[in-house]
């Protein structure tokens, strides 16, 4: 067979993939929402993880079986890097298989205030490579796409970063993140103090995928947090690449997906002056 068949054959593989869990994540979707549209503060099923601001609800648990369950039926053979079973002491390896890397809900937080910014994450991975991406927030019904090669989109509009190269006229989004770690909560406020006066300005929402989105369709110039998971960020990469964007490691330096530290931005250039201006924090790999 031919490398041009080959890569015809992975395509149809891939369109495959793409309509089958597309209407998964919508279904996933219309769940969830209802249930946070019926479901008081006090009555959610909250439950605590790393710490008491590290979130997980039943609806986390829920959408993330339904996802595997239900890719599992059809591609058995396929691998999962999901947020609630990896917390759960399940595995977070990568390898060349076909991995789906799952975040039932990326911003649990702003779920569970009823804050409505936060989003479904799944990410499609070949040979360590991202090949399809969802971000998807019910809420306001925003579905975010890509395949690789094929652009981005938002509710099937193509998008675009912005062409933005200067940090002084950048608006940045970052997050505190979830852990209360001192030695990382220092590094986040040097940050700060150091860039806000350089900036345009500072968008902190919650939910590190839709940051991701929000520099996709080019409404945000930059974003970076440090002790993010591979979950948060899978997706959000294909995007902002499809959306013509770049992500890095926020050094300076290559992405890696399971570093839990990103960067990405419209331009290089402005990526590498906000990574030439960041304190950086190591957190341990995923
Ligand atoms: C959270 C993010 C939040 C980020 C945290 C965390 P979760 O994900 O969306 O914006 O700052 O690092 O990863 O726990 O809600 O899925």
């Amino acid at each position: 067979m031919s490398q041009q068949d080959d890569a015809t054959k992975e395509s149809a593989i891939l369109d495959e993939y793409y309509d089958y869990v597309f209407s998964i994540v919508q279904r996933c979707g219309e769940v969830n929402c209802q249930i946070s549209k019926s479901t008081n503060l006090e009555d959610m099923d909250v439950e605590f993880k790393s710490c008491d601001v590290d979130l997980v609800t039943a609806v986390d648990q829920l959408v993330e079986k339904t996802l595997i369950t239900e890719i599992t039926k059809k591609y058995p053979e396929h691998k999962f890097i999901g947020e609630e079973t990896v917390s759960g002491g399940g595995e977070c390896v990568l390898t060349d298989e076909p991995t789906w890397i799952i975040d039932p809900i990326d911003g649990t937080m702003n779920f569970v205030h009823g804050f409505p910014h936060y989003g479904i994450s799944v990410a499609l991975f070949m040979n360590k490579e991202p090949k399809i991406a969802f971000v998807y927030n019910p809420r306001l019904g925003q579905m975010f796409t890509a395949r690789k090669g094929k652009g981005a989109f938002l509710n099937e509009q193509q998008i675009f970063v912005s062409k933005e190269t200067s940090m002084s006229k950048a608006l940045v989004m970052s997050e505190a993140g979830t852990s209360r770690d001192p030695d990382k909560l220092k590094v986040v406020f040097e940050n700060l103090i150091n860039l806000i006066p350089k900036i345009h300005g500072l968008r902190t929402l919650g939910c590190a995928a839709l940051n991701m989105c929000m520099v996709a369709l080019g409404g945000a110039d930059v974003n970076y947090e440090f002790g993010i998971h591979a979950w948060d960020i899978a997706a959000g990469q294909l995007l902002v690449q499809e959306a013509g964007g770049v992500c890095i490691d926020p050094s300076g330096g290559s992405f890696d997906v399971l570093s839990r530290r990103v960067l990405c931005a419209s331009t290089m250039t402005l990526a590498l002056e906000i990574a030439s201006n960041l304190s950086q924090y190591y957190p341990p790999r995923d």
